[in-house]
């Protein structure tokens, strides 16, 4: 057997560009461990060892040109234990690709599946090509369903599919292959790896808000969706999964900010940059630092020593929701201010209309109300309808709302579109199918993308008033509580029953001030109070 490890097949591509060694001579290396990172304009591969030893010499250094064939280290015999049989042209590299648009002649790249977190074997429920088809990057090529969510993996490049390698039923796990696609000549736009789709949604976390953020939440968790656009090749994605690390704060010091393994070594030891700098660092005080959350490590407990304890690890919605609710927390500076609706009237038009709906199996709460409600105060007060972007705000002229909707498997917030063109019942019956979608784990990410502000009720329950977490970029949540009989005084001698519904308004004070958060949760109750002002 040859000691000359060389470039394997790599398509049509050739003078690829080393762009990084992972090993150095005397380092034992196991077949499928990565040796070197080669980037085209079109993509970055690894090249894996193809069977297992010790690296004797290194052939190229970073910077050098290689293409097939192009030796790239010597190997010492058998040193070691090869372990998974993987004959010497086997090994194929795994294609991810860069987040810059080019459009350039490529090769052939097999696409597999991404970093799709902890996932495994998960049924492929859709394959939405065919051998022969012209694909553009970003266009999905197969659908796969966890217990937990759809991920369309979108295609990493533009190209034709030359061969399928999965079909619908087959199980898969990060790395297995998908199909292979021509890539010559193809233009469009590859962006951020086919990881981008993954996790029923990560591109749209889904930022569900919550009444008691835990400090604890997130003091770890890898924020899944800025993990799979991180700009890194697989071999550090996986060493940045064996660390624990999120890539997506890692700042990367490789070529165009590609995140380097030392980057990730930096970032454990706690020496890295972040790369997130979230607007929290730049609304921090310019004096003396105080950028950073200078904390005390969260308390380590031996729990078990004090009685029997059951270990339960989260469910992914429950970690992409702590991250994101722990970034919105930490970044956006709330304020809640609580008010509270006269629904007497509007209560008893509400069950009238639920009797001359029955027929149609339509049944509406209070929630579809709010919705409209919502529309006509935002439409008010713009600046609730609204995003910061950098120093400016973005006013959007839609009114998409989401609802927070209780899930077996944690929070989500689905969006219902265009709500100022809907009626009521068309409301409450989207509401319905969409919380049915929620909670059977099948919301797709765009059922979740686009939302302008969002409603967390938790009338169904009960409790009075709660501090909900904006739902970012949005910079304003409606936090809805049960509704109950409160005595009403205008005069103080006198005092009528009227039945009462608690609003709690979060609010970024970067955007909103007190005195319009104040306005808005009046105008709120007063349309509630009289639905007909909706027409004013
Ligand atoms: N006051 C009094 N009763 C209310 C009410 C309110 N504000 N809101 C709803 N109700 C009633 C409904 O009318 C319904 O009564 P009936 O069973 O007699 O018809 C009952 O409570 C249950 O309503 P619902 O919760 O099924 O319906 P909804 O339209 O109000 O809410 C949904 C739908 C999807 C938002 C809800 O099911 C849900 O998931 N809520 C939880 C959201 C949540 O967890 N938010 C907190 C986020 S912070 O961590």
């Amino acid at each position: 057997m040859s000691n000359d490890i060389k470039v394997p097949d790599i398509g049509d591509f050739t003078d690829v560009p080393v762009i990084e060694i992972f090993v150095k001579p005397g380092d034992t290396v196991k077949a499928e461990d990565p040796l070197v990172s080669l980037e085209s304009d079109k993509a970055t591969m690894d090249v894996p060892a193809p069977r297992g030893g010790k690296v004797k010499s290194i052939a190229v250094k970073v910077g050098d040109k290689v293409s097939e064939g192009s030796v790239l280290m010597v190997f010492e015999g058998d040193a070691a234990a090869p372990t998974a049989a993987a004959p010497a042209e086997a090994a194929k590299p795994s294609v991810s690709a860069p987040p810059s648009p080019v459009s350039a002649p490529a090769g052939l790249a097999e696409v597999r599946v991404p970093d799709i977190g902890d996932f495994k074997d998960v049924p492929v429920i859709e394959v939405f090509v065919k051998v022969g088809d012209t694909v553009k990057a970003e266009d999905p090529l197969v659908s796969l369903e966890s217990d937990k969510a759809t991920m369309d993996v979108p295609a990493p490049l533009s190209g034709v599919v030359r061969a399928i390698s999965v079909n619908v039923g087959d199980k898969v796990s990060e790395g297995s292959m998908i199909l292979s696609l021509a890539t010559g000549q193809a233009t469009g736009a590859p962006t951020a790896a086919a990881a981008v789709a993954a996790a029923g949604g990560a591109q749209a976390t889904p930022t569900p808000p919550a009444a008691a953020p835990t400090a604890a939440s997130s003091s770890g968790a890898i924020d899944e969706a800025a993990f799979a656009l991180a700009y890194a090749g697989p071999a550090v994605r996986k060493f940045a999964r064996e660390r624990g690390v999120d890539l997506g704060k890692v700042k990367g010091t490789g070529a165009h900010g590609r995140i380097l393994r030392e980057d990730v070594e930096t970032f454990s030891k706690g020496g890295g940059s972040s790369a997130s700098a979230p607007a929290a660092s730049k609304a921090a005080p310019a004096a003396g630092g105080g950028a950073g959350l200078d904390l005390l490590p969260w308390p380590k407990v031996d729990f078990a020593k004090f009685g029997p304890v059951e270990r339960k690890e989260l469910s992914r919605i429950k970690k992409i929701s702590a991250a994101n609710l722990h970034r919105n927390w930490v970044v956006i500076p709330h304020v809640t201010t609580h008010d509270e609706a006269d629904i007497t009237d509007l209560e008893p038009f509400r069950v009238q209309m639920n009797k001359e709906l029955e027929k149609s199996g339509v049944k509406i709460s209070m929630l579809p109300f709010m919705m409209k409600a919502a529309v006509a105060t935002l439409k008010k007060f713009p600046e609730f309808n609204a995003s910061l972007d950098g120093d400016a705000l973005v006013l959007k002229n839609y009114w998409h709302i989401g609802f927070a909707a209780d899930t077996p498997n944690g929070l989500m917030v689905p969006v219902i579109r265009d709500v100022d063109k809907k009626t009521v019942p068309d409301i409450a019956k989207e509401m319905g199918e969409l919380a049915k979608l929620a909670r059977d784990g099948k919301l797709k990410p765009d059922q979740m993308q686009g939302g302008t502000f969002t409603i967390s009720s938790l009338g169904g329950i009960g409790g009075i008033y709660f501090t909900p977490i904006i739902n970012a970029p949005e910079v304003s949540i409606m936090g809805v509580c049960k509704s109950y009989w409160k005595q009403h005084s205008s005069d103080g001698k006198s005092a009528t029953w009227r039945l009462t519904l608690p609003l709690s308004l979060s609010w970024d004070h970067r955007v909103i001030d007190g005195a319009a958060a104040a306005r808005f949760n009046v105008h709120f109750a007063n349309v509630l109070a009289d639905l007909r002002r909706v027409l004013f």
